[in-house]
């Protein structure tokens, strides 16, 4: 029987890693179709592909027939639809705060060291391997720095105090594409704390990029 979740991912996409974490956190079962963002080009450019996410982006989240892409837009769905365990604190400043540490990665981070951004730093600005690798850095750096000072203030066992929240599935993920892209990470102690606590449990191990099919 098909199942009634689908969700278009990239192993080491952290947008999908993002989600592939929630769907584990929420116990829901989902079939797993991979997108290979280099090979031809670029499978998430495709027709078929463009149909689902006009962005050209993985996640794309199908639910009964229903394309969701963004991964913001994933966890608000899960959430209204799957709400326990709930991954936003349902206190109204609470949540904003977590809201505040997803956007960090979400937009302060990630779209900065995307693909496309370095092809077409590449292709159009002359950047060297070299200068695209500082860019990238840099940008880390930035975020890194703002979620290292909210989180000193924030943190208890987890990001925000000491349930799993959506703050903890996004951090996971850009520590894992940081540490990829050799960004040193030792002026952050308190987000590498949170990371080494999320990170063992069940939900973060089988949502690791190593343990997906389509892993290289
Ligand atoms: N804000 C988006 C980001 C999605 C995104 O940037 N996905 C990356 C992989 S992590 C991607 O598909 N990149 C393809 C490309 O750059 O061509 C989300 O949260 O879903």
């Amino acid at each position: 029987m098909a199942s009634e979740f689908v969700l278009y991912s990239y192993y080491r996409s952290s947008a999908s890693y993002r989600v592939r974490i929630a769907l584990n956190l929420k116990n829901i079962k989902y079939e797993y179709r991979p997108v290979h963002l280099l090979n031809n080009g670029g499978e998430q450019h495709g027709p078929e592909y463009r149909k689902l996410n006009p962005l050209k982006q993985v996640p794309c989240l199908i639910h009964a027939g229903h394309p969701i892409a963004q991964s913001m837009a994933i966890f608000d769905y899960l959430e209204n639809i799957s709400p326990e365990p709930h991954l936003f604190p349902l206190e109204p400043f609470d949540r904003a705060v977590v809201t505040q540490i997803c956007e960090i990665v979400n937009s302060g981070i990630q779209p900065l060291q995307n693909a496309a951004v370095m092809q077409e730093l590449e292709k159009t600005y002359g950047f060297s391997a070299e200068q695209k690798k500082n860019w990238i850095k840099e940008w880390n750096h930035r975020g890194l720095r703002a979620l290292e000072d909210l989180l000193k203030m924030t943190a208890g066992d987890y990001a925000f105090g000491d349930d799993v929240t959506a703050a903890d599935c996004f951090i996971v993920p850009q520590i894992f594409s940081a540490r990829r892209f050799g960004v040193e990470l030792e002026n952050y102690p308190t987000v590498l704390q949170v990371y080494h606590a999320v990170e063992e449990l069940e939900p973060f191990v089988l949502a690791h990029p190593s343990r997906q099919p389509d892993s290289e």
